[in-house]
């Protein structure tokens, strides 16, 4: 392959991310795929992975608190601005690595990433046509029927804002009872089941901005379906793989073996 593709992983605070570039990379290691760990996290403070490409090499967290005279959150806000910035360096030393796979953990706060403009910079800049979102849906929030509404509208906002291809991912799945796990996906199948599970206590007042909100996703169709993974019993990879060939090579199987 000529040119890499870049897989940002992206989702709330504590929806797997970094867990997720640290397994996705130990999967593609043992299938012999030629894959690079990015970090664009300033202010992680330890992750499970030693990455390969690392923000924090030119952006500093504390350095910003105390340049700006500013707490953490005002600090991540500025960072995030500046990682825009960064992007020419970045570039030269990805295009050193000359690998096939980049694996991007996005800042744990996701409005940082796809509220403000860095994020779409970045991915344009980086990986403009070769990149991929992989969404990660929690499950622990997703057991709840608006919680699971909840991030598939986040997704969605997050299609609209980085305007790249998705896939999203039902992470942890691991921590999920097979009912839960049939219930959720049960929920993302049929749009009349999971209408009811969100109303069956809701105030009449708020039932029609259910209506219209499921609408929204059901129009958006297969997109934001999910697959399950989990970081830590790595299923699920494969099929994450195979959604990444289906989207760039038309299916093609890239194996090196
Ligand atoms: N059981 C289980 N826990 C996970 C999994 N992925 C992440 N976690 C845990 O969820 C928490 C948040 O994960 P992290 O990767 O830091 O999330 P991030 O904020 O999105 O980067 C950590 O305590 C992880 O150990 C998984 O697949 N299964
Ligand atoms: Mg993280």
């Amino acid at each position: 392959m000529n040119q890499p593709l870049f897989i940002y992983f992206v989702g709330t605070a504590g929806s797997g991310k970094s867990s997720l570039t640290q397994a996705f990379k130990l999967w593609m290691d043992r299938h012999g795929f030629d894959a690079v760990t990015m970090n664009l996290d300033p202010g992680a403070e330890s992750l499970p992975y030693g990455p390969d490409v690392d923000i924090r090499d030119w952006i500093s967290l504390r350095q910003v608190m105390d340049r700006y005279s500013l707490g953490p959150n005002g600090a991540q806000i500025i960072s995030a601005d500046l990682l825009a910035t960064k992007a020419p360096e970045i570039k030269e030393v990805v295009d050193e690595f000359k690998a096939d796979y980049f694996l991007v953990d996005t800042p744990g706060q996701i409005e940082l990433f796809v509220f403000r403009d860095c994020g779409k910079y970045i991915i344009d800049y980086l990986s403009k046509g070769r990149a991929l979102i992989a969404f990660l849906i929690d499950s622990f929030l997703a057991k709840n029927p608006s919680g699971l509404v909840s991030q598939l509208l986040l997704a969605v906002t997050s299609l609209f804002r980085l305007e790249a291809p998705m896939s999203s991912l039902l992470s942890k799945s691991d921590i999920l009872k097979d009912a839960e796990r049939r219930q959720i996906l049960s929920w993302c199948e049929d749009p009349d089941k999971l209408y009811g599970s969100i109303t069956s206590s809701m105030p009449t007042a708020y039932k029609q901005l259910s209506v219209n909100l499921l609408q929204v996703l059901a129009e958006l169709g297969a997109e934001l379906k999910p697959s399950c993974i989990s970081s830590e019993n790595l299923g699920g990879m494969e099929d994450l793989y195979t959604q990444i060939q289906e989207t760039f090579m038309g299916g093609e199987d890239l194996s090196k073996d």
